[in-house]
């Protein structure tokens, strides 16, 4: 132990070199006098015993999406988003996951043994399943994220949380969708889901049969329990890398239908076309700096881990690149741990900072090879689409931050 924290001191003194040439000498002050003891104990056997509580210095939250108070007035919510600058890993706390609900709503207090999953429409055997009865099923654990198609970001906006809140990565927990068609057994011409939550049509989606026999999950545990009830308990559909409102939570009904429906998610709110549904619900390659970002402050020029969140609804992230001059010259990030498909993926980068003003960006590429697009490019790419000098549907824009002089950090969205 003495050893070790002798070389600790040494490491640090010295200032070992890291490749590109960065050194950590500034980061830390050289070792002299007593550590402090703890200032007190946790009390009391809530904390200690029952369910866990984080530490009273630990005050990150969530906050209600584009400034509207959640819950309002009436007692509903609205979306909420995480707390990205204070990730740190790829998996998003249950309790700070984001929260979207399609027009304000309460969340149901679902009893789990009166829950029911009912399987019908176009299929040669209905099903109706227990929650009970569906745990006895072979089941899958994943990583995926789940996204709003309205995270984007605008230049009034000052942090992360701000910009890019509305996306969360947990595992997930359930039966795959295709175990319980192929149990029902879909007719021909059976081209489409109509996925329903408790809350009828309101929280309804429609998902082609392609991408439901494909990956979609049934999922009853998230994050090593059961699914919070904000996001869907006992039970909820996961589509893996597609428009997160597509994610129906409180599933209690699926049909399999002829046609793309036309149901309340899809009417005026997302598209009324069924290619354009088929196609358009996939998210596109995106990445964020949650360090340094939006509202942060640097306390001096030297060394930085840069770290940040990539993902893509086409797959697993292949690559992030990294520029620190405002996209002049852009270098690969390095990708910590495994990319899983439809995850969020950590990157990080060591930069060394000289304390001049600088704009910090990343870029993502998936295993498809798709590209994050500029801001000019997504905005050009909405323009011919007759949306003109905005960003519609989904954004998947490279974010900048600007680090100013004096370290503090803001969003450079012009
Ligand atoms: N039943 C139901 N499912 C729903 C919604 C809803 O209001 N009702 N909101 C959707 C929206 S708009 C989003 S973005 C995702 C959010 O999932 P989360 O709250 O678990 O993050 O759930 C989707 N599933
Ligand atoms: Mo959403």
């Amino acid at each position: 132990m003495g050893s070790k924290r002798s070389d600790r001191r040494e490491f640090l003194k010295r200032g070992v070199a890291l490749a590109g040439g960065v050194t950590l000498g500034a980061v830390a002050k050289s070792a002299s006098g007593q550590l402090e003891g703890p200032e007190a104990f946790i009390q009391g056997t809530d904390e200690l015993v029952g369910y866990g509580k984080r530490s009273s210095y630990v005050t990150s939250v969530r906050i209600p999406h584009g400034g509207r108070a959640s819950p309002d007035t009436f007692g509903l919510d609205f979306h909420i988003a995480a707390p990205l600058q204070d990730s740190v890993g790829v998996i998003t706390p249950s309790s700070l996951h984001y929260m979207g609900t399609t027009r304000g709503s309460f969340v149901p207090d679902i009893d789990p043994e009166k829950h029911r999953l009912m399987i019908h429409g176009m299929v040669d055997n209905p099903l109706v399943f227990t929650m009970e009865e569906l745990k006895r099923l072979p089941s899958v654990t994943r990583m995926h994220f789940i996204e709003c198609a309205g995270n984007r970001a605008n230049r009034r906006h000052r942090t992360v949380q701000e910009t890019h809140g509305m996306t969360s990565c947990a595992e997930w927990t359930g039966v795959l969708l295709s175990t319980l068609l192929k149990e029902a057994g879909v007719q021909d011409g059976g081209d489409w889901i109509v996925a329903e939550g408790v809350e009828n049509v309101v929280g309804a989606s429609s998902i082609h049969m392609a991408k439901a026999m494909d990956d979609c999950i049934v999922c009853y545990g998230m994050n090593g329990e059961a699914v919070r009830p904000q996001q869907g308990f006992p039970l909820r559909l996961l589509v893996p890398g597609f428009e997160g409102i597509l994610n129906v939570k409180w599933l209690r009904r699926i049909k399999v239908v002829d046609q793309f429906y036309m149901t309340y998610n899809d009417y005026g709110h997302l598209r009324q076309d069924s290619d354009d549904a088929a196609l358009g619900m996939q998210i596109g390659p995106k990445s964020v700096i949650t360090y340094p970002s939006g509202g942060q402050q640097l306390p001096g020029r030297g060394f930085y881990e840069v770290s940040g969140l990539a993902w893509s609804g086409g797959g697993a992230v292949a690559r992030v690149e990294v520029t620190t001059d405002g996209g002049r010259s852009w270098v690969d990030a390095e990708i910590r741990g495994t990319a899983h498909p439809m995850a969020h993926t950590r990157f990080t980068f060591n930069w060394e900072w000289d304390g001049q003003e600088c704009e910090l960006q990343s870029r993502c590429t998936d295993v498809l090879g798709s590209v994050q697009p500029s801001r000019v490019q997504a905005i050009e790419y909405w323009t011919q689409r007759g949306q003109p000098a905005r960003v519609k549907g989904q954004d998947n824009s490279i974010q900048p931050w600007r680090v100013e002089s004096d370290g503090s950090v803001h969003n450079a969205i012009s």
